[in-house]
């Protein structure tokens, strides 16, 4: 009978496990995978709001200094103004301008404060107009932190954690509960992806090659509009 009681609950905690997967890479600032797509070169350390390759927006704290919400993307895990804390729920974005990106990983980490600070029910979402936004992963465990230690690393992947969704030129964390149901915070996040092209959006059809090169006139002239 013991042995079948164990078996349950193994099973009860593999199933749970298999509800979330989720790679930890562990902890901080250095198990960051690097070089994501807001920052590729790696080189805006600090709150400068230069050498990023993306526009921030956030609902609350639209901000380096004071832990503001762009601290999410700063490179740094940590305490202090590494990390995003501590207001309300909310959300905060990555915008790529006319850049479309499948999101094939990313990661997301903790910060350094209490626990019960972090989410426990928060999504990623894309959109290509920032009106209308389409759920790419969630995470949803009323009162089971996402992070097992502080200051960790977890890699999200594509077709692994969730399905590879379709490309989007803006990406946003949304947290909607934490732990303690008050403050919240989080250390990093890191979105990774591979880039199409705006006007096709995914592998052209067979039937519109054909008229591929009629796209390629109009860009060119789009081009030329650009510079003038
Ligand atoms: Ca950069
Ligand atoms: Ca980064
Ligand atoms: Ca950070």
């Amino acid at each position: 009978m013991k042995k079948f009681a164990f078996l349950l609950l193994t099973a009860a905690a593999l199933m749970a496990g298999s509800a979330q997967a989720v790679t930890v890479r562990g902890t901080g600032t250095e198990s960051l995978v690097g070089h994501d797509l807001t920052d590729p070169e790696n080189d805006a350390h600090g709150n400068d709001y230069t050498n990023y390759n993306a526009v921030f927006r956030s609902s609350i704290e639209p901000y380096y200094d004071g832990e503001g919400a762009f601290n999410v993307f700063d490179n740094f895990v940590g305490g202090g103004n590494d990390k995003w804390c501590c207001d309300a729920n909310g959300w905060v974005e990555a915008d790529f301008g006319d850049k479309r990106y499948q999101l094939t990983s990313f990661t997301a980490s903790s910060a350094n404060d209490a626990p019960e600070r972090d989410s426990d029910k928060w999504q990623i979402l894309g959109s290509n107009d920032g009106l209308h936004y389409t759920v790419i992963f969630s995470y949803d465990r009323d009162g089971v932190s996402p992070w097992a230690m502080r200051y960790q690393v977890n890699e999200y992947t594509a077709r692994v954690d969730y399905a590879l969704p379709a490309a989007y030129s803006i990406f946003r964390y949304q947290t909607f509960s934490t732990i303690g149901d008050g403050l919240h915070q989080l250390g990093e996040l890191e979105f990774f992806g591979k880039e199409l092209a705006e006007e096709t959006n995914d592998v052209p059809e067979p039937g519109s090659l054909a008229l591929l090169g009629l796209g390629l006139l109009a860009g060119a002239g789009m081009a030329r509009r650009k510079r003038a």
